[in-house]
Parts: structure tokens; C-alpha cells; sequence
């Protein structure tokens, strides 16, 4: 069987999902050997120097012992060692890295195939974005696939991609595209109120206990996190987004918090802010309505927008739970009904799963 080199940067919370799905994979597979020839962590690393490939089931303890192995410096060591191996290579950036992604074109151009859940790359500057398809698309160069940059493993990146692959023309894209998001609502702002219902600080509290939210849920309130991800789905539907702050972000941190030292303060803090959510609940239930954070994208008219908006109770987004995604795609074939995407949206396995699924795309394109 023809062997793959898998070399992986980061091994958090997805990248120890990802090694363990891979560990799996590579014993079902029948078409390839999986060697993988690099594990790294921000101070720490294993390495298979004659790329014979290393133990995925003892990893986690072998890294702890590796003692004085140092990772190879990025990115010019690793860009060395990847394109010595004897056969094809998938880089697995499994970081939240700026300058890992920065080197994503360099990498690409010398044929390195590329899977990742790592926004940054597709949803920070346009050049990037476009330096990274100019080198893919070039003679020899790397596949490069993200579907977990949005709704984690579900289908959304392939969807759009097939729609716009078989002609169909995409006119709104809009939906519930965090995971914290999706349950910070649902619970403070449920479709059918059970009276227990806790004040929106508290809610917030909980989802960081549940390890929804980032570290510091600011990373989530702010919006910046959606808007990362419509930015994606923007650029891959043509439109020219030139920054993930390009268009309206409405940040659900009160201003006074915005400087607030530690993510303990801002959660003391937030309390005092409670009321202004309830009012924007209780206008939405005056409607008849619920209050969700969503991202919409207008291809016609060029719009993004995320934010904060009511939907009526009969609504798909109204009656999502737990901290479920939901992408509703409007197509010129689909036409208003639209085509659903609707599943858990983060998490660390689900979010393996989408980026094993692209390494497996790799490998049937070899
Ligand atoms: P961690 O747990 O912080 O792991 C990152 C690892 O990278 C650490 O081991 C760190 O040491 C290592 N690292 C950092 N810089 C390095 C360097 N220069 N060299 C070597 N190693 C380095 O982060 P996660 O949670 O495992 O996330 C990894 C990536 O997946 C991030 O880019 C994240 O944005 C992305 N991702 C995660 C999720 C999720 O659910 N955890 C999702 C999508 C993408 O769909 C999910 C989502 O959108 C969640 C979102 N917050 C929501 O909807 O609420």
C-alpha cells in the first residue's frame, strides 16, 4: 500500500481528537499506510527522523518524556523535514496559530497537502486568503482543505462548494454558527420557558463551566468568532470580504467590560448588565418571538451582518437546542425553503472528525 506522511502542529483539545480518530483510521485503512512523522506542541515534540512513523497509542506519554526534543523550528525546519520524506505529506495545523497560517502558501507551493480547523488562515487578511488558492492551484501544489473552520464537522464548506461546483447560484446564507452562542440562547431565551430560566450572566458562567466558551468568553461575546466564519462562507461565495471587521459585529460585551483585566472580573461584572438582556428578551417575547445571535450573508447585495435578531417560534432557529449549529443555505434551486445544515457545531470531536474527514479527501486524491 502507498504510504502518507501526516505531520501534525497542535495537540489541544482537537488535535488529541484528531490523533485518536487517525489512530483508527489508519488501522481500517486498506489503500494507504499512515505514518505520522510529527507531533507537535507549542514547547514540545516527537519526531520520526528516518520516517518509520510514530506510536499514535503511547504519544501522549512519549511527548511528556521527550525531555530535550525540542519541535523543529517553524518554518523553515519543519518545511525541510516535510518535503524530505520519501512520499506525499499532510500538514495537520491544529493551532489557533497567525503565523503558523501566514506559512500556509509557502508550504502549499512545495507540494505539502494542508488540513485545518485554524481560522485564521481563510478568515484574516484577503491576500492570505487568495495566496493560499494561488498556491494550491498551482502546478504541484498542496490540497488544501477547512471544513472545521465552520460548524465544526458538519457539512457546511462541502455543501457550498457543491452548490456553487453544479451551478446553483447562492443568494442568502444566514443561521447559528457558534456553538457558545447557540446555548448561551437557548437556555437564557428558550422556546418554550420553563419559569427556571437563570439571568444571562449566569448563563454565561455555565457554558464556561461546560467548556463551550473560549478561555475568556470575551473571545465569544465579542462576535469576532462568527464573524470569522461568515467571512469564510463570504469569500468562498465570491465576495470580496477584505477583513473579518469589515462589516456590522454586534459585541454582546457591555463597553464598561471591555477592559475588565481578568475573564473573572468580566463574569463578576457582567451580572450588573443582566436587566439590558432582559429587555432585549422581553421585546422579542412581545412578537412572539425569541432573540438568537446569527450571521447573515446577503451574496446579491453584498452584505454581511452579524448580530443579534428575533425570530418568530415557528422558526427552524428558534426551536435549535443544546448548542446545535444550524446554516440555512438560499439558493436560486433551493429557492425559499432553503437547503438546512443543522447538527452540533463545536466540541472537540466533532470538530476532529470534520478535519480527519478532509485528510481522508487527501488521500483519495493521491
Ligand atoms: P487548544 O486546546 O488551545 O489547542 C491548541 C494547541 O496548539 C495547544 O496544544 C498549543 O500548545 C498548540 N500550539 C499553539 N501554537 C503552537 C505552535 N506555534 N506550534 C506548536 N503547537 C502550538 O485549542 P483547540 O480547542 O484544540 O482548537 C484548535 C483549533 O481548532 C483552533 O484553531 C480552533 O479555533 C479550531 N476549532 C476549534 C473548535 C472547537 O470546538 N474547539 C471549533 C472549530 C475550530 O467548531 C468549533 C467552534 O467553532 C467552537 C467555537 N468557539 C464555538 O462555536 O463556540
Amino acid at each position: 500500500m502507498p504510504k502518507v506522511y501526516v505531520a501534525i502542529i497542535g495537540a489541544g483539545g482537537v488535535g488529541k481528537s484528531f490523533i485518536s480518530q487517525l489512530s483508527a483510521y489508519a488501522l481500517r485503512s486498506k489503500k494507504h499506510t499512515i505514518s505520522t512523522i510529527l507531533i507537535s506542541r507549542s514547547s514540545k515534540a516527537l519526531l520520526s527522523k528516518d520516517y518509520s512513523g510514530l506510536n499514535l497509542t503511547t504519544w501522549e506519554s512519549d511527548i511528556v518524556s521527550s525531555g530535550s526534543v525540542k519541535p523543529p523550528s517553524f518554518p523553515d525546519e519543519t518545511l525541510k523535514f516535510l518535503t524530505s520524506a520519501p512520499g506525499p505529506v499532510v500538514l495537520v495545523d491544529n493551532t489557533s496559530s497567525e503565523a503558523i497560517a501566514a506559512e500556509y502558501p509557502r508550504f502549499l507551493s512545495s507540494g505539502v497537502h494542508l488540513v485545518t480547523p485554524n481560522k485564521k488562515g481563510f478568515s484574516s487578511s484577503l491576500d492570505l486568503f487568495k495566496a493560499i488558492y494561488t498556491a494550491s492551484e498551482a502546478q504541484n501544489g498542496g490540497y488544501v482543505f477547512h471544513e472545521a473552520t465552520v460548524g465544526a464537522g458538519l457539512p457546511v464548506l462541502s455543501t457550498l462548494k457543491d452548490l456553487v461546483d453544479t451551478g446553483d447560484e447562492i443568494v442568502k446564507i444566514e443561521g447559528v454558527f457558534s456553538g457558545t452562542m447557540s446555548y448561551l440562547f437557548n437556555s437564557f431565551a428558550p422556546l418554550v420557558p420553563s419559569g427556571a430560566e437563570k439571568p444571562f450572566s449566569a448563563c454565561v458562567a455555565e457554558a464556561r463551566e461546560l467548556g463551550y466558551t473560549e478561555p475568556d468568553p470575551r473571545d465569544d461575546l465579542n462576535g469576532l468568532d462568527v464573524a470569522r466564519k461568515l467571512t469564510i462562507l463570504a469569500r468562498l461565495s465570491g465576495l470580496q470580504v477584505t477583513e473579518p471587521t469589515s462589516f456590522p459585529i454586534q459585541s454582546l460585551i457591555p463597553k464598561p467590560l471591555e477592559s475588565a483585566a481578568s475573564a473573572e472580573e468580566f463574569l463578576a461584572g457582567l451580572a450588573g448588565f443582566d436587566g439590558e438582556m432582559d429587555k432585549v428578551k422581553t421585546a422579542a417575547e412581545e412578537e412572539g418571538a425569541v432573540v438568537r445571535y446569527v450571521g447573515s450573508l446577503d451574496v446579491g447585495k453584498g452584505e454581511v451582518s452579524v448580530g443579534l435578531r428575533n425570530f418568530d417560534i415557528g422558526s427552524a432557529v428558534a426551536g435549535l437546542k443544546g448548542s446545535d449549529n444550524i446554516i440555512s443555505f438560499y439558493t436560486r434551486r433551493y429557492g425559499e425553503r432553503a437547503m438546512i445544515v443543522q447538527g452540533a457545531g463545536a466540541g472537540a470531536e466533532v470538530t476532529a472528525m470534520g478535519v480527519l474527514s478532509d485528510l481522508i479527501k487527501v488521500l483519495e486524491r493521491l
